[in-house]
């Protein structure tokens, strides 16, 4: 996923729902011959198959100035068709988003961990090979391996060719469509790979870890030295690459992504935000803890580059110490949930204990149309919420937390129904005194 959540744009607080579905929600059971047909969906509109036949013909001169032999071009795409299912999933706009406690609890059930723990085990030598070369604790890999494909079991069973043809044809990624198809002939030719062994989500994501095809060709290793850069059957292979990615991205050796914190009375909400980092020993003094009361961990530089405190439940949830390595888990997949439950489930592998404070399950999530409206409201109201698009991100958090100051609430930055109402009040009274 982790390429394509960044040219997405996905909104980090846009929770799970949108990141998880190209590699969760649409993968097959195990990892079985591609689906090349677009039998089981809805036949396409009348002309759109002879349409998407030129766009193949028209492709494969863009692919040969590229570098693409012709053979490999002619066999990657003889045979493929408009897939309507994919074009469906490609202009979903998820009506609810999913809680953050929701999707954590799946996450990091106690099977996900459990089976982490084995397969940890089970890849010990391996890992802890991958783990002295590139800095990154096996434990993160393992838990990307599990919140990815399930350690290797759902790895998608689309035709890659078919899938990243018909999101380049049309629609709202048709430019990631493009890139990636063309890197996939590229990491084809390069393997050397067969295309019937190139299966991927309906978003192209491929192998153990989720690559995209240009993540692939800049990162890709061969951890298993047999040659090749296979992610999809050789483990070792798919961890290292995820490893060599996470370095690369700055992964800082012997820190952690960060810790669930315990938060004073008095704490201060409006410096919280997730990107709204300050040295540690600004959080220290002002008494944060971890949640078990302990003084705050330490890294080698932690006091130039510091933390955040995450709130991503507002105060009735738990609070977060994010540290840089979170940042860097957020290149793979640009949902800060889904940092969050690799770093979670990352420790509980490890076998340290889960989450302390509890989470306020009683909130209902906003729909997609009440994120529009709370946008609108923080807009019309003087904040600035970002782009009305339906996302409650950083800049819709930080502009509520500004609203929340201002009128004597705490200033969490968490959007709810209450506040909703609120705010939707204040903008009708405005318009009212206005009026009249
Ligand atoms: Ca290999």
């Amino acid at each position: 996923m982790r390429t394509l959540a960044r040219l997405l744009a996905l909104s980090p607080a846009v929770l799970a729902l949108v990141a998880c579905a190209a590699t969760q929600q649409t993968s097959g059971p195990t990892a079985g011959p591609a689906v090349r047909t677009a039998a089981i969906a809805p036949n396409p509109a009348p002309g759109d198959d002879a349409k998407f036949a030129a766009f193949v013909r028209d492709f494969r001169a863009t692919a040969l100035a590229a570098g693409i032999r012709p053979e490999v071009y002619d066999r990657s795409m003889a045979g493929i068709s408009l897939n309507t299912h994919i074009q469906d999933l490609n202009l979903r706009q998820p009506e609810f988003s999913q809680a953050i406690w929701d999707y954590l609890d799946v996450a990091v059930s106690p099977k996900r961990v459990a089976d982490g723990q084995a397969a940890l085990a089970a890849n010990d030598a391996m890992l802890n090979k991958i783990e002295a070369r590139y800095g990154v604790p096996k434990a993160v890999l393992v838990a990307i391996w599990g919140l990815e494909t399930n350690y290797g079991t759902l790895m998608g069973r689309y035709d890659m060719f078919e899938a990243l043809a018909t999101l380049g044809y049309d629609g709202p990624r048709q430019a990631l469509g493009r890139r990636e198809l063309l890197a996939a002939l590229k990491m084809e030719q390069a393997g050397p790979f067969q295309p019937e062994e190139m299966i991927s989500s309906w978003a192209g994501a491929f192998g153990q870890t989720q690559f995209m095809p240009t993540t692939w060709l800049a990162h890709a290793v061969d951890g298993d030295g047999d040659g090749k850069k296979d992610l999809w059957h050789s483990p070792a292979d798919a961890l290292a690459s995820t490893a060599a990615m996470l370095a690369g991205d700055g992964w800082k050796s012997g820190q952690s992504w960060g810790c669930e914190v315990r938060l004073p009375a008095n704490f201060p909400y409006a410096e919280s935000g997730r990107d709204n980092p300050q040295p540690l020993s600004h959080w220290r003094q002002l008494g944060v803890t971890t949640a078990l009361g302990k003084r705050l961990p330490q890294g080698p530089d932690d006091d130039s580059e510091g933390g955040s405190i995450f709130l991503p439940a507002g105060v009735r949830g738990p609070a977060f110490l994010l540290l840089h390595n979170f940042h860097v888990i957020m290149r793979y997949n640009a949902a800060s949930s889904y940092a969050l439950g690799v770093g979670l489930l990352a420790d509980r592998i490890s076998g340290l204990p889960g989450v302390v404070a509890s989470w306020p399950r009683d909130e209902e999530p906003l729909s997609r149309d009440d994120r529009l409206a709370f946008q609108r409201a923080l807009a019309s109201l003087g904040y600035d919420p970002g782009k009305i698009d339906g996302m409650i991100g950083p800049k819709v958090s930080d502009a509520l937390r500004a609203y929340q100051a201002a009128h004597g609430l705490l200033p969490d930055g968490f959007a709810t129904h209450d506040l909703l109402m609120r705010l939707e009040r204040e903008v009708a009274a405005k318009g009212s005194t206005k009026g009249g």
